[in-house]
């Protein structure tokens, strides 16, 4: 029988590293819909491709699938107030989980380089919101700084408990396509999601539930891609701004994760992400932000490069909502502004104007 949701914590109590007299912070996370997508298993020439869309999470991001771990463990803890760095998802995602439990959040953001619908959502949670002069990882470094000797609590994906929250997004995969994909696509940042659907993914082969872990493909923009040079970039440049990450947190688990799954990192140019951008928007009917496709981006070129096998089933996980920054998808294909056609309203007139008359 069908059920409602309840979380990912009540769906998978049993998998999670939580104690069952922990309280439990939820706003009904996970569950997202894994969206056939013909239209781009045609362009990369794979059987089958899937979208995850963890845009459908409350929040309108992955963030939410950890937050309610790290939240409901902070909380448990007696922690009163939590803080994070964030170029955007995640402050907008502890924010709203810091509200739900009634404790304060700080959120550390780099100055100008965040979504408005970011931005905005922190502000309507009642995060006490810093713009900080300097980058992400800037950012991260001064919330460790602040954890370390004052009482908050750090839920960036260095913290253990987000990383065990959103390797639920494997679990779904695996129940809905009863296996596992070849290959497991996603765009990279602190490389805490790659890592979390390794382990995820690594949990379901150890319990025999799968027969192999996918190969795990991680992709990031030209202008901030550590994995590909193999090094920390000091001044990563995108507008890929979810991803404009250039010392991540999760590099040695990451690089762990691609050795055990023989995945690999790449990188693609902020034209290729926004090409897919509006390719998912409009050939698939997913409305992602731009960092979003940058997973989708990297598929496509190495399907350009002959790297897709014929017959894979490939999943791309599409990390957060067009609506969180949506003003990309009002511009056309040479960056210029889209503007709807001003009318009367005479049908005649509606008529020619769209073509019918
Ligand atoms: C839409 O919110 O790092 O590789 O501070 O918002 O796990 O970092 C966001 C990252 C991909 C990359 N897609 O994930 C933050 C933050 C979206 C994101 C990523 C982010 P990770």
């Amino acid at each position: 029988m069908a059920h409602q949701w309840r979380g990912v914590i009540r769906e998978y109590i049993d998998r999670l590293d939580i104690d069952s007299s922990c309280p439990i912070i939820t706003l009904g996370e996970g569950g997202t819909p894994l969206v056939e997508a013909p239209a781009l298993a045609k362009l990369v020439g794979a059987a089958e491709v899937y979208l995850k869309v963890e845009g459908m999470n409350p929040t309108g991001s992955f963030k939410d699938r950890g937050m309610t771990m790290a939240v409901s463990k902070a909380v448990g803890h007696g922690a009163k107030a939590v803080i994070c760095a964030s170029t955007g998802n995640t402050s907008a995602s502890a924010a709203a989980y810091a509200a739900a439990a009634g404790i304060q959040s700080v959120v550390l953001v780099p100055e100008g380089k965040i979504a408005l619908g970011k931005l905005s959502q922190a502000v309507a949670h009642k995060a006490q919101i810093l713009q900080v002069q300097g980058n992400f990882d800037d950012c991260l470094e001064l919330a460790r700084d602040l954890s370390e000797n004052y009482p908050v609590h750090l839920v960036n994906s260095v913290n253990p408990d987000r990383i065990e929250g959103q390797k639920t997004g494997a679990f779904e995969v695996v129940e809905r396509l009863e296996r596992a994909p070849d290959i497991h696509v996603l765009p990279v940042g602190n490389a805490g999601n790659y890592s979390a659907y390794f382990k995820g993914y690594l949990e379901e082969f150890n319990l025999g539930v799968i027969k192999k872990v996918p190969q795990m493909w991680g992709f990031q923009a030209d202008g901030s891609a550590p994995f590909v040079y193999g090094t920390p970039v000091r001044n990563p440049e995108t507008i890929a701004t979810a991803i404009r990450i250039g010392n991540p947190a999760s590099y040695e688990l990451a690089l762990s994760a691609r050795e055990c799954s023989e995945g690999m990192f790449g990188s693609v140019t902020d034209e290729e992400i926004l090409w897919m951008h509006r390719f998912l928007s409009q050939e698939v009917g997913v409305f992602v932000e731009p960092s979003s496709a940058t997973g989708a981006a990297g598929l496509l070129k190495q399907a350009r490069a002959g790297k897709v096998p014929a017959g894979s089933v490939i999943v791309v996980t599409v990390t957060g909502h067009g609506l969180k920054d949506a003003l990309w998808a009002l511009k056309d294909e040479n960056g210029n502004e889209i503007q709807p056609q001003s009318v009367s309203t005479r049908a005649e007139e509606v008529a020619e104007r769209l073509g019918l008359a």
